[in-house]
């Protein structure tokens, strides 16, 4: 089990004073079941006194507001195992490891199979007649709406946390610069146009919106203007892990991106601290920082252009680009849509 905080070096000669900080270290860590050997190790190690620190430890086990937080603790690992099992229900499917490709099903088989079912499904036909099939290309956009400003996300590469931090990141450019930018820069992460641009809520934009046909079963064409989102971006953008509050579409129009998804029922052992987010990457996931990702289930679509990604509820995803990519993701679905979350904000964990 991995400790909290690794502590500096001491200074010599003097022990670190066992402080609040220390004994909040201490609970926390024998919350998450650390030994009181190998706690009073790293206390030592960090410079404090071990007979200090042996007394605090043993202390901390008769502590009125330790045991509290152990009784919340246990209500806690019960919901937690509920979700745990359902989810081993879930796995229990032969069809679970695979992200369905088919044509779009009818309104009632899409309610009751994938957004009731909760599960994630890629429909093979439903921009067949958009006009933004066979006009959206990156030239394209330059042409129609070259010279106005849009803003972006810029500066990513340099910042792990840059998803988290995205206001930090907003740019505005001249949207013609940045076609420019996206062509001839190769791929990265560096930039994305993401959804946070609200370019469909202004009316210079409004020709992209007219591009738009078919919508999928149980969606409300009326709120497509309120409630839709453009991407463009290099091939190599990732949007790092995490879960959105409301269900979604996302439809491929230029190049593919490869998305990736995690039950919600696994959030327990996705180290959700902040927010939406889970810093776990699946390109490179830290077992030996987040070992209770071991063995979690991932599934993986590749989604082409033309295709239409459904995100059912809470659904954890990371999406990658691997191409230069048009995209746009729309929420207007006509069944209820809106969810409240209590998330979590222990940045400093
Ligand atoms: O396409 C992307 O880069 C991310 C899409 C996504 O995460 C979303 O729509 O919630």
């Amino acid at each position: 089990m991995n400790e909290l905080m690794p502590a500096p070096r001491p200074r010599e000669f003097a022990y670190i004073p066992l402080d609040a900080g220390w004994r909040q270290w201490i609970a926390e860590n024998r919350l998450r079941d650390c030994t009181p050997q190998s706690m009073l190790a790293t206390m030592t190690n960090a410079g404090l006194d071990p007979r200090e620190c042996q007394s605090a430890i043993a202390l901390m086990e008769d502590d009125p507001t330790y045991r509290a937080a152990r009784r919340m603790q246990q209500l806690h690992r019960k919901l937690e195992s509920v979700v745990g099992n359902m989810q081993r229900l879930w796995e229990s499917s032969p069809r679970y490891g695979t992200v369905e490709k088919r044509k779009t099903p009818s309104r009632d088989e899409f309610i009751e199979r994938y957004v009731r079912g909760c599960r994630p499904v890629v429909f093979t036909d439903i921009a067949d007649d958009w006009p933004a099939k066979k006009r959206w290309s990156p030239a394209d956009l330059k042409t129609r709406f070259g010279h106005l400003d849009v803003e972006i996300q810029d500066g990513r590469s340099n910042d792990p946390k840059f998803e988290e931090n995205k206001l930090e990141h907003k740019r505005t450019v001249r949207l013609g610069d940045f076609v420019d930018r996206v062509v001839n820069g190769g791929p990265t992460n560096d930039y994305y146009l993401t959804a946070n641009n609200e370019v469909l809520r202004r009316p210079e934009f409004a020709p992209l919106l007219a591009d738009i046909g078919r919508m999928p079963p149980a969606c409300d064409r009326a709120q497509l203007s309120s409630r839709s989102s453009f991407w463009f971006g290099p091939g190599g953008t990732n949007t790092p892990l995490h879960h959105d509050t409301i269900m979604l579409f996302h439809t491929q129009v230029v190049g593919r991106k490869r998305w990736r998804f995690i039950s919600p029922l696994d959030t327990p052992r996705l180290y959700n601290h902040n927010n939406v987010f889970s810093p776990l990457d699946l390109d490179a996931p830290d077992l030996a920082r987040y070992p209770r990702f071991e063995g979690v289930r991932v599934l993986e679509v590749v989604v082409e252009p033309g295709e239409t990604v459904f995100l059912p509820l809470a659904w954890w995803h990371q999406v990658s680009s691997l191409d230069v990519s048009l995209s746009f993701s729309f929420t207007n679905l006509d069944v209820p849509n809106h969810f409240t979350y209590v998330n979590p904000e222990i940045r400093d964990w």
